[in-house]
């Protein structure tokens, strides 16, 4: 194939920022938009509400302090009142704010203190501060929440933000950010967030999260990233092939929890028990050879964010582009950690981050990288994070240690996507299955809507004949903390009564059993709109490529295309069919294809596939 010039490059690269917009739109439509039933036509009618996120990235920003969604409930009094008027009267009205700007951030919220909704400096004196901070504090604590002190502006004291800049005269007024984070009630309660962790081999991944969860460091030869390691051939090797899962947690007032010896790893039950908000992270594999792990471990985990690693010294090399691509493919926020910075001249680094930044800003990826270099730039990014366009770079070493408490404040303040929604019917999807001694059979795996109780009667599938089976739910476990119920958003595993291993599969769905209501309906073809990434000379009636949509990887035989031939670039409507068996699938949702240099990346826009009714009239005739 004739090699691309670069201003055809561009305009596919561009189309891929575009087209990953586009797809985000129509998946959210249908996973996270409420009470649309696809079978009913009446959903157009009745427009589900719009998800937080996918609102418009630059109102995001202007919105972060002008809190435009309080509208008619927001108290009248102007908030300095609340923080300086007399107690008794204001502290009531302080509590119901805190409460609902915490309901409202899914758990968290972080409140600039200093200033007035519509961003006017509050021209609070060091004395209204000290009023002001410890009446907040109270009013959280009131509503079962807690305060951590981000970074204050003319306060002194610890917090005090060191990137003046050019201030100005009258920039004297007091301030400061505040994370208030919900205490919560029970293990089950904590606010979780899903991180894949992705980059070259060699990168740093498994070391860094060593680093972050046992808190000790790195001797540059794999000290931090030994029990990360799930199979033998792992530890031998020092290379990830599998997916490795950590967890971080952080309390209520914003504290890591972790063990008081550092270098000892908390059982992930500890870290439950004690966390308000915990970070799960997938550590992927870098090498090549596992690339089809680290694509499943991508789509299946429904990640909040991508964090990847970039080593100082190669820069984004090998597989590492791939892994930037699939995480804007699918519209997933990214973050980049340089690390080994201790052991990289500065003229290498300075090419790293030249390169680092060009590819971000390509229309490709169309990002807009963000170096962290102080506190308070962490702060704001984070709060940023609702937006996939920001990319934060963090500097960092895991042998020296330089640059990681940034890491840490970052994750801490990282905002939970709040696009799940516990209202809606109960649907889990299947990563994982195991069958665990005097247990039976579990599914692991993540709830995509609704509310799942211990005791509920699920159907489980589509078997290798596209049916259902029945089952209950025998008990629930969080991050292997027994629960009694879970709900959208979180990733749990489900004992089920009377099931076998082998009756369970990655990419099946549970979801209620509803008396005299026919079972999900599942489905062998589909047609989907197609953005051909790459080599497109493959994709033709009758070839075959391995096909994911969330946790399913089945190979696809292509059996129609609405042209008799494809560039790179093109968006085609494909038919496919499912090599194996019919699969739960529903219109919106995101499919990747690749198969050898072969790449795709769409959107199913129909189920089921009538030849009667052909996507490409010439195609008809042939046949
Ligand atoms: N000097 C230095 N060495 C580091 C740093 N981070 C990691 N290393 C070393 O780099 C090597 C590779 O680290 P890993 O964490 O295994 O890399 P990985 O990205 O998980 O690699 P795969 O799992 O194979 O994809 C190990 O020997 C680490 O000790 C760092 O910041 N500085
Ligand atoms: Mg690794």
């Amino acid at each position: 194939m004739a090699k691309q010039l670069p201003h055809e490059k561009r305009k596919t690269e561009a189309v891929l920022s575009d087209f990953a917009d586009y797809a985000a739109k129509q998946e959210r439509g249908i996973r996270y938009g409420a009470t649309v039933s696809l079978s009913e036509s009446t959903a157009a009618a009745t427009p589900a509400p719009a998800p937080a996120s996918a609102a418009h990235d630059e109102l995001d920003d202007l919105a972060e302090w002008a809190d435009f969604n309080d509208g008619e409930t927001a108290p009248k009094m102007p908030l300095k009142d609340m923080f300086l008027g007399p107690e008794d009267a204001s502290l009531p009205l302080l509590e119901r704010f805190v409460r609902r700007r915490v309901e409202e951030g899914n758990g968290e919220t972080v409140f600039h203190l200093g200033f007035e909704n519509n961003v006017d400096s509050m021209g609070l004196t060091i004395d209204d501060w000290n009023i002001a901070y410890p009446r907040l504090e109270r009013a959280a604590k009131n509503v079962d929440a807690a305060c951590r002190l981000l970074y204050t502006r003319n306060v002194g004291g610890p917090e005090e933000a060191t990137s003046g800049g050019a201030k100005s005269e009258k920039d004297k007024d007091c301030s400061g950010k505040i994370l208030i984070r919900k205490i919560p009630a029970t293990a089950d309660e904590n606010i979780e967030t899903r991180i894949v962790v992705v980059g070259n081999v060699d990168a740093g991944k498994s070391s860094m999260l060593g680093v972050l969860v046992k808190g000790d460091l790195d001797d540059g030869r794999g000290s931090a990233r030994v029990n990360l390691f799930r199979h033998k051939h792992e530890i031998e090797s020092g290379r990830t092939s599998s997916v490795g899962m950590e967890i971080l947690g952080f309390d209520a007032t914003g504290e890591i929890v972790a063990s008081d010896t550092p270098g000892r790893k908390l059982s992930w039950e500890d870290v439950g028990k004690r966390s308000a908000k915990v970070i799960s992270f997938s550590d992927l594999a870098g090498h090549e050879r596992y690339l089809r792990t680290t694509v499943f471990g991508m789509l299946s985990g429904s990640p909040d964010y991508c964090l990847l690693m970039v080593a100082a010294n190669n820069g984004l090399i090998g597989m590492s582009k791939e892994h930037l691509g699939i995480a804007v493919a699918l519209n997933v926020p990214v973050i980049v950690v340089i690390t080994k910075i201790d052991i990289c001249p500065p003229q290498i680094l300075q090419e790293t981050l030249s390169q680092l930044t060009k590819i971000l800003k390509s229309p490709g990826a169309r990002k807009i990288p963000v170096f962290i270099k102080d506190h308070e730039e962490c702060v704001n990014t984070a709060t940023q994070m609702v937006s996939p366009r920001i990319c934060p770079i963090f500097q960092v070493s895991n042998v020296t240690g330089e640059g990681l408490s940034l890491v840490r404040t970052f994750l801490n303040v990282l905002p939970p996507h709040g696009y799940y929604n516990a209202d809606a019917p109960f649907e889990f999807t299947v990563n994982d299955t195991f069958s665990v001694p005097f247990v039976g059979t579990v599914v692991a795996g993540i709830i995509q809507s609704g509310v799942i109780h211990a005791g509920d009667q699920v159907l489980v599938g589509p078997d290798s004949i596209g049916q259902f089976a029945t089952t209950t739910v025998r008990s629930i476990e969080r991050k292997r903390i027994p629960v009694h119920a879970a709900s959208a958003g979180q990733s749990a595993s489900f004992a089920l009564k009377k099931m076998r291993r082998k009756d369970v599969r990655k990419g099946m769905v549970v979801m209620p059993k509803i008396e005299g209501q026919p079972p999900p309906k599942v489905y062998r073809e589909f047609v989907a709109e197609v953005l051909v990434l790459s080599h497109a000379t493959t994709i033709k009636t009758k070839y075959q490529a391995m096909l994911h949509v969330g946790s399913i990887s089945q190979t696809c035989s292509i059996i129609a295309v609405d042209r008799p031939f494809i560039r790179t670039g093109d968006k085609a409507r494909v038919a496919f069919r499912f090599v194996q068996r019919p699969e739960f699938v529903r219109a919106g949702e995101r499919i990747l294809i690749r198969e050898g240099r072969t790449k795709g990346l769409g959107i199913i826009k129909e189920v089921g596939y009538n030849p009667q009714d052909p996507i490409w009239e010439a195609q008809a005739e042939e046949g």
